[in-house]
């Protein structure tokens, strides 16, 4: 595989691994009176999405294990009790720490509707993202030191047809003179009369090239017929 896609993918594999997740918390799980997953770790910039599957329920962030108490904090968030769209997101803004709720409605907290998102320290993330952009900088200068140093090439696919005699029957290679790249195809196209198609060493010479791996179509051939000779290094 060319190195520089392979070099590119790579990249967008570790990306990818490093985007924010979110994290779906199901209320009212099973028609019992349950968040679940109740238990589970998040990361900074990550989001909690609570989905409202059955029941009359809410979420109301407690300050402890096992409160059913809502949050002295001014910020503490508090859902609707089932909310029309039937979700509730919370962003995770902190760094670190534990974030509880619970089910304010009825008895539920009492009878074990609470749960707990326990916040990783983002430094597994932001470490990956200084990883992640270094690799991206080191890997965009190494891919472009080896296509300056001509060690990568990248591949080309194009076919450029050289007609063997003209539509007027006439005894010519049409075009005469193409360019192509290292890696394309040359593809000699019969069009008319009887000819062979033969390197030479020079454009001025009637006489196979000295090259032992000097191309030849290998005969005289009418149309239809078509060589193909794929474009080396000069
Ligand atoms: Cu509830």
């Amino acid at each position: 595989m060319n190195k520089v896609l392979a070099i590119f993918i790579l990249l967008a594999v570790l990306v990818t691994f490093v985007q924010p997740a979110t994290i779906v918390i199901e209320v009212g799980y099973d028609n019992q009176l349950k968040f679940f997953p109740n238990d589970i770790k998040a990361e900074t910039g990550d989001s909690i999405l609570f989905k409202f599957v059955s029941g009359n329920h809410d979420v109301v962030q407690s300050d402890k294990a096992d409160s059913c108490e809502k949050s002295t904090d001014p910020n503490a968030f508090q859902s609707e009790i089932n909310p029309p769209s039937r979700e509730f997101t919370i962003p995770i803004n902190q760094t670190s720490g534990n974030i509880w709720y619970f089910c304010s409605v009825d008895q539920h907290c009492a009878a074990g509707m609470k749960g707990v998102i326990k916040v990783t320290s983002n430094n597994t993330q932001s470490d990956a993202i200084t990883i992640t952009n270094s690799f991206i900088a080191i890997s965009f200068a190494l891919a472009i030191f080896l296509l300056l140093a001509g060690l990568v090439t990248i591949s080309h696919t194009a076919d450029v047809t050289v007609n063997v005699g003209n539509a007027a029957g006439a005894n010519v290679f049409e075009p005469a003179t193409v360019m192509a790249n290292v890696g394309d195809n040359v593809v000699f196209n019969w069009v008319s009369g009887t000819h062979s198609v033969i390197e030479s060493d020079a454009k001025a010479a009637c006489i196979k090239s000295a090259k032992p791996d000097a191309f030849a179509s290998g005969g005289a051939f009418a149309a239809p017929k078509q060589f193909t000779v794929p474009a080396k290094a000069a």
